[in-house]
């Protein structure tokens, strides 16, 4: 199967289980998180779990309720990230997001239980005898690089940092946290489940935070035209703050470095490489 086909395939398997878990209880919490959750998204996390797992010849199955438990913590991210107190924002993949159209209350709820359920998710993983210490690690690190370590404490920055003053050194940090912090998770979880080595876990992480970085930068050269809305402060950007050009360069520069890794540790994967090839196209 080509490498498109099978890109395509694990996103088709992930879709498959986030409907599943999601499945059950209707209740109105339960509406609204399977209405953030399902409403689209590229999984590309989820995704690049999948292909690392199997880059290394480990089952894609046992790799699927981290990919998902993963997915789960990005999509609740998004529903807090839109609240009225963060971004404010009424537009989530093209339709009205969460609170919008369930309310603050329950999305603040629905996030908070998006949160949760990945760690049930991840705990409640099958897994032979042989992954049980991967499992165990793979639950610690998700917590750590999900939270104030992490992601939490990049959106921190995020709220805090000042656009005006930005430094590549300060806007490099916010984005390993913000956005890195999750798509490195990603990769060692499926590297973990695939049964790296040493020398193989930390080659995929410097992918993994080099994939990061790429998204981020490919991030705001989209929303570099956007205008900030009136009265509120401007968002720390690396496309506005430093210009187009130089974003595009540091972000090919970043999928060079990510297929590097791969390269020095001879992890040859298609998958892989194309999913950082693809940062360049976005
Ligand atoms: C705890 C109150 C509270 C809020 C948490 C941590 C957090 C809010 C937000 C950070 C998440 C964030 C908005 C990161 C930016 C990363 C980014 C580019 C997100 C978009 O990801 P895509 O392109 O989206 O993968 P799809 O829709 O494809 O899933």
């Amino acid at each position: 199967m080509g490498t498109e086909r099978t890109l395509a395939r694990r996103g088709r398997a992930v879709e498959r289980e986030l409907d599943r878990i999601l499945v059950r209880r209707d209740t109105l919490l339960y509406q609204a998180m399977r209405y953030a959750v399902l409403g689209g998204g590229k999984r590309f996390r989820p995704i690049l779990c999948l292909s690392t797992a199997a880059a290394l010849g480990g089952d894609e199955a046992l790799a699927l309720p981290f990919a998902c438990g993963l997915e789960l913590i990005h999509n609740y991210s998004l529903v807090h990230d839109d609240l009225p107190c963060m971004d404010d924002d009424n537009l989530r993949r093209g339709r009205p997001t969460c609170h919008r159209e369930f309310g603050e209350d329950i999305a603040l709820l629905a996030g908070d239980g998006l949160l949760t359920l990945a760690f049930e998710v991840m705990a409640a993983a099958p897994v032979p005898r042989r992954l049980l210490a991967a499992k165990a690690l793979i639950i610690h690190e998700t917590a750590r690089l999900a939270g104030v370590d992490g992601m939490i404490g990049g959106q921190l920055l995020d709220i805090t940092y000042a656009a005006e003053t930005a430094t590549e050194e300060g806007l490099t940090e916010l984005m390993i946290k913000k956005t890195g912090a999750l798509i490195v998770e990603a990769v060692r979880a499926g590297a973990r489940i695939g049964g790296a080595k040493p020398a193989a876990l930390k080659a995929l992480t410097l992918y993994g935070e080099n994939l990061g970085l790429a998204f981020q930068i490919r991030d705001d050269i989209h929303d570099a035209d956007e205008t900030p809305r009136k009265g509120l402060p401007a968002v720390p950007n690396y496309a506005r703050t430093f210009g187009p050009d130089q974003a595009q360069e540091r972000v090919a520069w970043h999928v060079q470095a990510a297929l590097a890794a791969l390269a020095a540790a001879s992890i040859k994967s298609p998958d892989l490489c194309r999913l950082a090839r693809q940062l360049m196209e976005r």
